[in-house]
């Protein structure tokens, strides 16, 4: 398939008038613009123009309330309460942030609880930021029901990712993001698009069997949550954070059957941010950047964010890297 490079701020152009094409407003637009286009930049192909014909599909089904802007309740201590209003989590984000980084660097530490929202992204993007600015940042948000608990043959949990931020002294800042269960869907959809089998330990078919079909996962199975039971844990905690502590709705309540064509869950996000450097703390950046080098030197050559860090250098050099296909799929929508 051939490639074709095109400069980030060209692709979010592109990607802005398409949103904007669909109804959205400006604002909505170029936030939903901004992130999709850094997934693409990064390598994040789950995440990057794949998910256009989602979007699109999700915005002329009548799911959600894509053009609401969220409604801040403020509540006077750490926490931020947001009502997204059917709205997107990224927009909610955008508006509230200002005001979690002031709280985080005044009290050390801040929380902001995202409710009715939609979030069809990846997660890194939502944290990285805080940490470019010296903060520590971890995020979750659940999605729809599609992954079985160990030994279950029913759907209770969504895909639930976690992201992680944190300053590195002299490095990019170390960043992971991840899904609960053992694959992200959006990967088990470009598996069963490319036609290729899934590893052992990855899905069950309707009947709880395991299966390495992405089809069968897709058509009546489930996804399996990563490491057994404890991969479960966490994709349970992530419904308590995202869902119950915020007020939106868990993976199982997500009901789009009146929505055809909606893709995109409308739950809850929970993001915390702490300031290392609040109450003396200091020399965090450097003391992650030492634990880095002693990871490495141990063995692990590669840390979470390294590919990206690579493929995000070269998207800088040569533009970002779409097929020709993308591109075709993109045109068809302006
Ligand atoms: P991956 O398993 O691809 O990667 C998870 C993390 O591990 C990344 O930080 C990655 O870094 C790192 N990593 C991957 N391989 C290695 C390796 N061999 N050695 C060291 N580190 C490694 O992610 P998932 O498939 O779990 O999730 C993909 C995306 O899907 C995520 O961005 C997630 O947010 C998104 N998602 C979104 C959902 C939603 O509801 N919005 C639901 C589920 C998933 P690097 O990036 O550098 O490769
Ligand atoms: O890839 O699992 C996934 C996913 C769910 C919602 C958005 N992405």
């Amino acid at each position: 398939m051939s490639e074709v490079r095109l400069p980030f701020g060209e692709l979010v152009g592109l990607l802005t008038r398409i949103f904007e094409g669909q109804g959205l407003p400006p604002r909505v637009a170029q936030v939903l613009a901004t992130n999709c286009a850094t997934c693409q930049r990064d390598g994040g192909l789950s995440h990057g123009v794949f998910r256009i014909p989602g979007y699109v599909s999700t915005l002329q089904s009548g799911w959600g309330n894509p053009s609401a802007m969220p409604v801040i309740d403020e509540d006077g201590g750490t926490l931020i309460r947001v009502d997204a209003q059917g709205g997107f989590a990224q927009v909610a984000l955008a508006e509230a942030r200002a005001r979690l980084v002031a709280k985080a660097r005044a009290e050390g530490v801040a929380a902001l609880a995202i409710r009715n929202s939609q979030h069809f992204s990846a997660l890194w993007p939502d944290v990285e930021p805080f940490a470019e600015e010296g903060l520590v940042a971890l995020s979750v948000v659940n999605s729809m029901a599609v992954v079985v608990p160990p030994g279950g043959k029913t759907p209770v949990f969504g895909t639930n990712p976690m992201a992680f931020a944190a300053p590195r002294a002299g490095q990019a800042p170390y960043v992971w993001d991840q899904a609960a269960s053992a694959l992200a869907h959006g990967d088990v959809q470009i598996a069963a698009r490319e036609g290729h089998e899934l590893r052992p330990g990855t899905g069950v078919d309707a009947e709880g069997q395991p299966t390495n079909d992405p089809n069968v996962i897709l058509n009546g199975g489930a996804l399996l949550p990563f490491g057994g039971h404890k991969g479960a844990s966490i994709a349970m905690t992530i419904e308590i954070l995202a869902a119950a502590f915020t007020g939106g709705a868990f993976s199982t309540e997500v009901d789009w059957s009146q929505h055809e064509g909606a893709k995109i869950p409308l739950t809850g996000q929970f993001l915390l941010v702490m300031d290392p450097e609040h109450g003396g703390s200091h020399g965090f950046a450097t003391r992650v950047a030492a634990l880095s080098d002693t990871v490495r030197a141990a063995g692990q050559e590669r840390l979470p964010g390294d590919r990206r860090a690579v493929v995000r250098a070269e998207a800088e050099q040569k533009g970002v890297a779409l097929t020709e296909a993308d591109m075709e799929m993109l045109q068809s929508y302006l």
